[in-house]
C-alpha cells in the first residue's frame, strides 16, 4: 500500500491507523504547492489533488479521510480501531468521524485559507470554532478516548485535527480535557511513529 501525505496535515489518522492494523505501507510525500510527489504528477493518483489517498495493492485509490479510516478498520478487524459495521457502537463511530471530518476538520480549514483575511479568520474562529472546541473538551472530560475506554481511529482523527489550533493563533491551552487527551494520544506508540515518519519526511 501506498499513503499520499503531506507532514503536519489531515493523512496523520490514515498513518496511525495503518500502523494499528499492523500494515505495510511506502508514505509518498506531496508538495501541494507544484501536486507532485516523487512518482510524478500527483492529479493522476487524484483528481481531487488532495491527500489523504490510500493506494491498495490491487492499484485502486480510495480517498476522503474519514471514508479511509473504516476502510482499514473493516478490513483488518483484528486492529480493534472501529467497532464492527452494523453495530449501534459503529454510527455513534461514524457520527464522529462525520462531525470531525466536517465541522472541525472543514472549520480549522477555514484558518489555513489563503483567501480569507485575518479579521475574517478571527471572528469564524470565535464565533464558529470555539462553541466546538467547548464540546468536545465536555465530552472528554469524563472520558479517556472518544469512544470511551479503548484507543480509536476517531481519537487518532481528533489528535490529528486538534493538533492545527496554534499554528493559526487559537489557545485552546484553557480546554483541561482536551490537553490530557492530546499528551494521552501523543504518547501512543503507532501515534509517535507516525509523527516521527512525518517530521523526518518534512526534514
Ligand atoms: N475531503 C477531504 C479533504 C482533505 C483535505 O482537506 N486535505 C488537505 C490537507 S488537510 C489537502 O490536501 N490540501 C491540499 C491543498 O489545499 O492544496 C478529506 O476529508 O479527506
Amino acid at each position: 500500500m501506498k499513503l499520499y501525505f503531506s507532514p503536519g496535515s489531515c493523512g496523520l489518522a490514515t498513518q496511525i491507523t495503518l500502523r494499528e492494523a499492523g500494515l505495510d505501507f511506502d508514505l509518498i510525500k506531496v508538495d501541494f504547492r507544484t501536486k507532485t510527489t516523487i512518482e510524478g504528477d500527483y492529479y493522476q493518483v487524484t483528481p481531487k489533488g488532495f491527500i489523504p489517498a490510500l493506494k491498495l495493492d490491487d492499484g485502486d485509490i480510495l480517498t476522503e479521510g474519514a471514508v479511509i479510516l473504516q476502510w482499514i478498520a473493516d478490513h483488518y478487524p483484528e486492529s480493534g480501531m472501529l467497532p464492527p459495521a452494523g453495530c449501534r457502537e459503529r454510527y455513534t463511530a461514524m457520527e464522529w468521524l462525520n462531525y470531525i471530518a466536517t465541522d472541525l476538520h472543514r472549520g480549522m480549514a477555514v484558518m489555513f485559507s489563503p483567501f480569507i483575511n485575518k479579521e475574517s479568520k478571527a471572528l469564524f474562529a470565535e464565533g464558529n470554532l470555539l462553541t466546538r472546541f467547548e464540546y468536545i473538551n465536555e465530552h472528554l472530560s469524563d472520558r479517556e478516548f472518544v469512544l470511551g475506554e479503548k484507543f480509536s481511529s476517531v481519537d487518532a482523527y481528533l489528535f490529528n485535527v486538534l493538533s492545527w489550533p496554534g499554528r493559526v493563533g487559537i489557545d485552546i491551552s484553557g480546554y483541561a480535557a482536551i490537553q490530557r487527551f492530546m499528551g494521552r494520544i501523543g504518547q501512543i506508540p503507532s501515534v509517535r511513529a507516525a509523527l516521527e515518519a512525518e517530521s523526518l519526511a518534512a526534514g
